[in-house]
C-alpha cells in the first residue's frame, strides 16, 4: 500500500503541531475560552476527498432522534419535572462509526498518529491519549439535515476534537457557554443554565468552515449546534481518545447513539 504522509493531508502551515510554541498558544487558548479553532487544518484537496467519502458511506448512517436531559443522564424524580436537570431537549443526527470509515481514509491516518495524538495530548494537558478498544467510537461522522440539530448539552468526556468537512448553507451554528458546570468540584450550574436555556445568556460562537479542527472542553462548557437550514447537510467528524487505555464505550451508549452494540 502506498505510504501516506500526514504532512499531504493536514496544512502545517496552518497548524505547525511539532512547533512548541504553536502548541503552547494552543494550550493557552484552549485553558482560557474553553474552545480552541485551528482555521485550514486541512489541505483544501483532503477537504473534498473527505466530504466525497462522508457522502459515499451517509447511506450508512444510522438516525436518532431523542429528547435528554442537558446533563445526558436519566431524570431525577425526586426533583420537580420543570426542574432545570429534569427539563427534555430534542437532538436528532445520522452517525457512522469507526468501522464504517474506510480503513485508508485520511481521517484514520490523521487520528492514528503519534504526531497528531502527541499534539492533541499536549494541547489537553495529558500525558498520553488512548483509542477507543470497540471497534465503534474512536471516529464518528455526524451527519445533520436540514432541521436536523443538536440541543443544549454538556459532553460526558472531559474534551472533544471535531472537524467540519461540510458547512451547512445556514444554521448548523455550534453555540457555547463556558463553565456552567464544575465536574470536578461537583458543582451542576443550574441557575446559570437555567439562564442559558432561557436565551438570557448570549452564547460564543464558533466561527467555523471546512477544514477547522476544534478542540473544546465540552464537559462544564454547556453546548449545542443550531438547526441545519437548507439542501446541504452539516459533515461533521468527531476524534474521541481517552486518557486511559482499553476503554470501550458502555453497551448502552452504543446502543443510543449508534443503534447497535460490538
Ligand atoms: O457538531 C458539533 O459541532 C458538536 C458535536 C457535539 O457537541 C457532540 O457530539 O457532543
Ligand atoms: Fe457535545
Amino acid at each position: 500500500m502506498e505510504k501516506v504522509y500526514l504532512e499531504d493531508i493536514i496544512d502545517y502551515n496552518s497548524c505547525p503541531l511539532l512547533d512548541k510554541k504553536f502548541v503552547s498558544n494552543c494550550f493557552e487558548v484552549l485553558s482560557r475560552e474553553g474552545a480552541l479553532t485551528i482555521k485550514n487544518f486541512l489541505k483544501s484537496k483532503t477537504i473534498s476527498s473527505l466530504v466525497e467519502e462522508a457522502k459515499n458511506n451517509q447511506h450508512k448512517a444510522y438516525y436518532s432522534d431523542s429528547t435528554h436531559n442537558i446533563y445526558l443522564t436519566p431524570s431525577d424524580d425526586s426533583l420537580p419535572d420543570d426542574h432545570i436537570f429534569n427539563l427534555q431537549i430534542k437532538s436528532s443526527k445520522g452517525c457512522i462509526t469507526t468501522d464504517q470509515i474506510p480503513d485508508n481514509s485520511a481521517l484514520k491516518a490523521v487520528y492514528t498518529s503519534e504526531v497528531f495524538k502527541n499534539f492533541i495530548a499536549a494541547i489537553v494537558g495529558e500525558k498520553t491519549l488512548y483509542e477507543y478498544e470497540d471497534p465503534l467510537s474512536s471516529i464518528n461522522i455526524h451527519y445533520a439535515k436540514h432541521g436536523q440539530e443538536l440541543g443544549w448539552h454538556f459532553d460526558n468526556s472531559s474534551f472533544a476534537v471535531t472537524l467540519l468537512l461540510q458547512k451547512p448553507l445556514d444554521g448548523g451554528v455550534f453555540e457555547y457557554v463556558k463553565n456552567v458546570r464544575n465536574s470536578e468540584s461537583g458543582e451542576m450550574g443550574f441557575d446559570k443554565a437555567k439562564e442559558v436555556v432561557k436565551g438570557k445568556i448570549a452564547p460564543s460562537v464558533l466561527d467555523l468552515d471546512p477544514g477547522t479542527l476544534v478542540l473544546f472542553k465540552g464537559r462544564d462548557s454547556m453546548h449545542r449546534v443550531t438547526p441545519t437550514v437548507g439542501k446541504q447537510t452539516r459533515y461533521l467528524v468527531v476524534f474521541a481518545y481517552n486518557s486511559k487505555p482499553g476503554v470501550s464505550l458502555s453497551k448502552s451508549a452504543q446502543k443510543t447513539f449508534y443503534g447497535r452494540v460490538t
